[in-house]
C-alpha cells in the first residue's frame, strides 16, 4: 500500500469532519450514507485510482459516483488532490458554486458522471467499461452505490449487461449500509442475498468490512479474468457519530450547531 493504516485513518477522520461542517454550512445534505462512504472513497482515491498531473488524462481510470447524494467527502478529496480549491468547499449547495448537491460533470474537470437519478451511474458506468473494451483501451472503470439504490431495476440490467459482455474492466462497490432514505433498505424493499444474487448473475464477489482499510485494498487487487467485479462493503450508516449511526432520520438532513459541535467533539476523540 501507498500510504501506512494510520495515514489512511487520519485522513478518513479528516474528511468526516469536513463532509459535517459542508452539511452544516450548506444547511441540507445527506450525512448518514456520506459518512458511511469515506473509507471507500478514501481508498480508492489514494490507494487505488491513479491520478495524474492533468486530471483529465486519457489513461485515467473512471470513477462513476451514482450515490452522488453522498458527494461532500468526495469534493474533500478532490479538493486535497488539487482538483478542487479547498476555500470552494464551503459552497457546497450554494447558488453559483461548482458544488452542487451531486457531482456535475460539466464543472468539475476529472468528474465522470453527473448523478441525480439513483441507477444511472452504474449503467453509465457500464456502458463505458463496454466503451473501452471496443477500443482496447485497459482503463478501468469503478462505480460506487448504494443499498438502497440496488433495488432499482436498471441495477440489475446493468449487472446482466457487464456480464454478458465479460467486463472484468469494471468494479462495483455496494455501499451496504443497510439504511436507506426512510427506514432499513430490508423493510423497504428487501433486496434477498445480494453477494448470491451478484454471484448468480456472473459477478466475482467479495464481501469486506467496508471502515477496514486493508479488507478494502486487499479486495480492490482481486480481479478476475472474464468477469465484472462487485465488492460488497459492509458498513454503518452515519459511521463515527453516535446519533447518525444506523439511523434514518440521518439520511438527508443538517446538524444543527449544537449538534455539529457534538458530532465533531466525538471525531476529534477518535
Ligand atoms: C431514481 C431515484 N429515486 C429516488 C431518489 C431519492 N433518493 C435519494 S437518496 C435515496 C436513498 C438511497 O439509499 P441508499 O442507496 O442506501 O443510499 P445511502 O444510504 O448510501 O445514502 C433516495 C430514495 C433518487 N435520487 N433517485
Amino acid at each position: 500500500m501507498k500510504h501506512s493504516i494510520d495515514e489512511l485513518k487520519q485522513l478518513a477522520k479528516k474528511y468526516r469532519i469536513e463532509t459535517l461542517k459542508m452539511i452544516h454550512a450548506a444547511k441540507s445534505g445527506h450525512p448518514g450514507g456520506s459518512l458511511s462512504a469515506v473509507e471507500i472513497l478514501t481508498t480508492l482515491f489514494y490507494e487505488v485510482i491513479h491520478v495524474y498531473e492533468d486530471p483529465l488524462d486519457e489513461r485515467r481510470d473512471r470513477f462513476f459516483f451514482s450515490k452522488g447524494h453522498c458527494n461532500p467527502p468526495y469534493y474533500a478529496i478532490l479538493a486535497d488532490l488539487g482538483i478542487l480549491e479547498q476555500d470552494e468547499l464551503m459552497t457546497l449547495r450554494k447558488f453559483g458554486s461548482r458544488l452542487q448537491g451531486h457531482p456535475n460533470k460539466n464543472e468539475i474537470p476529472f468528474v465522470d458522471f453527473n448523478a441525480g437519478s439513483l441507477g444511472q451511474g452504474v449503467s453509465a458506468g457500464t456502458g463505458m467499461a463496454l466503451g473501452f473494451k471496443h477500443q482496447g483501451k485497459d482503463n478501468h472503470v469503478y462505480v460506487l452505490i448504494g443499498d438502497g439504490e440496488c433495488d432499482e431495476g436498471i441495477v440489475w440490467e446493468a449487472a446482466s449487461a457487464a456480464c454478458h459482455y465479460k467486463l472484468d474492466n469494471l468494479t462495483w462497490i455496494v455501499d451496504m449500509n443497510t439504511v436507506q432514505l426512510d427506514g432499513a433498505t430490508k423493510d423497504i424493499m428487501n433486496l434477498g442475498d445480494v453477494p448470491a444474487r451478484f454471484e448468480a448473475i456472473g459477478f466475482a464477489v467479495d464481501e469486506v468490512n467496508g471502515h477496514d482499510f486493508e479488507e478494502l485494498y486487499a479486495a480492490f487487487q482481486k480481479k478476475e479474468s472474464g468477469k465484472p467485479h462487485v465488492i460488497i462493503a459492509h458498513t454503518t450508516k452515519g459511521k463515527g457519530v453516535s446519533f447518525m449511526e444506523n439511523n434514518a432520520d440521518w439520511h438527508g438532513k443538517a446538524p444543527n450547531d449544537e449538534q455539529l459541535a457534538q458530532a465533531l467533539q466525538e471525531l476529534e476523540e477518535q
